[in-house]
């Protein structure tokens, strides 16, 4: 387990972990979460619904899971004081992370392989039935806020989670019981849309994020006021948590180098731009899972309230 967490580490990997594969203890959350329409049309969520369940049935023979958490905070914190700025959330600031990732998790799954030899390993980050955020949990890298955010104690919890999921029987970390939320409830009270209808229960279709990133068609006037002036995600809820106020650092990782081409991004070109322009300018970025059409309505309801 040192080798695997050292050669993460050496990767720009903020933390490692293992959890041990098992039945989803909040298997019955996520079955009220999609029961109550929380996800909106986010139809795979529902397809996937079994693996999330039991993580067990993601691979044939999985038994445990390396989970990574990587570091994207950029460290603009400052509300949009230029209301021609459109606000672009800050995981998606730089290259595609899925592809950042996904080679480096191949190169941790290769240590894996080796340390274990026979043993066969599959990553994932983002795409695919994997609950991410409790196995990142379970690992021991930290608990799920009432943002359902996983929060690691020393870094925040502007990370991505990255998974490697193996039939070698690696030693479990002990997971991260407590928590840390206490009393406090700022991220329910900030959210500028009130999607959250209690604590770690997020009514996705009012999320900005969803609206801006995986809705698809066009807005209605309700959808159009609610997005304000995100042009793609959120970060509210994140942004003033003070977990993330006093422990979050500005990543020096090359791999997530901001790009002002998506950071800032020129909301007037992005109305207008054709999908070949389009294309040129935004591939192997986020920008491309809501695509030409998506972007080109986000822009237009920012210019267009
Ligand atoms: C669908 C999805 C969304 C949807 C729905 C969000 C949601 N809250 O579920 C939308 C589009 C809105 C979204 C938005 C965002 N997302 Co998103 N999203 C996902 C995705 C693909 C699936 C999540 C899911 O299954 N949701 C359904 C809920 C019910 O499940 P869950 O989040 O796993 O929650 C579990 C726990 O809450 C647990 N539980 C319930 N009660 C309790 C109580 C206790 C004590 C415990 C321990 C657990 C627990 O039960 C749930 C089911 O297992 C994951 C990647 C993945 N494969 O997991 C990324 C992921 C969760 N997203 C991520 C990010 C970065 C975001 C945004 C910050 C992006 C942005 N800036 O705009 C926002 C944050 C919004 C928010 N506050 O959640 C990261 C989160 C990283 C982290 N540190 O937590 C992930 C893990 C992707 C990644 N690989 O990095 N997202
Ligand atoms: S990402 Fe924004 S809209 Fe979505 S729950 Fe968090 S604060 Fe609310
Ligand atoms: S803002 Fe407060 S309640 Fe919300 S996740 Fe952070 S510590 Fe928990």
């Amino acid at each position: 387990m040192i080798a695997i967490k050292r050669r993460a580490a050496e990767l720009g990997f903020a933390a490692t972990g293992v959890a041990r594969l098992d039945r989803n203890p909040h298997a019955a959350e996520l079955g009220r979460w999609l029961a109550d329409g929380h996800a909106g049309t986010m139809s795979y969520l529902h397809r996937q619904a079994e693996k999330r369940k039991d993580p067990r049935l993601v691979m044939a023979g999985a038994k445990t899971a390396v989970v990574t958490l990587t570091n994207y905070f950029h460290g603009d914190r400052t509300p949009n004081l230029e209301p021609q700025v459109p606000r672009v959330a800050q995981y998606a600031w730089s290259s595609d992370y899925h592809d950042v990732l996904g080679e480096r998790l191949e190169q941790l799954a290769r240590v894996i392989r080796e340390l274990v030899p026979g043993s066969t390993t599959r990553c994932y980050v983002d795409a695919g039935p994997v609950p991410e955020r409790e196995l990142a949990q379970l690992a021991g890298l930290g608990w799920i806020g009432k943002n359902m955010m996983l929060i690691h104690p020393e870094i925040g919890s502007f990370t991505f989670i990255g998974v490697v999921l193996t039939d070698a029987g690696l030693e479990p970390d002990p997971p991260f019981d407590a928590d840390r939320c206490g009393t406090c409830r700022r991220c329910l009270d900030a959210c500028p849309t009130q999607a959250f209808v209690g604590p770690r229960d997020l009514d996705a279709r009012a999320c900005i994020s969803y609206l801006t990133i995986e809705h698809r068609g066009e807005f209605d006037e309700t959808q159009r006021a609610q997005v304000g002036d995100w042009l793609f995600g959120c970060d509210v809820c994140q942004d003033v948590c003070p977990w993330n106020v006093s422990f979050a650092r500005e990543t020096l990782d090359p791999g997530f180098a901001p790009q002002l081409a998506v950071a800032r991004p020129d909301v007037r070109a992005l109305a207008t731009m054709d999908a070949s322009d389009f294309q040129r300018r935004y591939d192997r970025t986020p920008f491309t899972r809501p695509g030409h059409h998506g972007m080109r309505r986000n822009a237009a309801a920012l210019l267009d309230p």
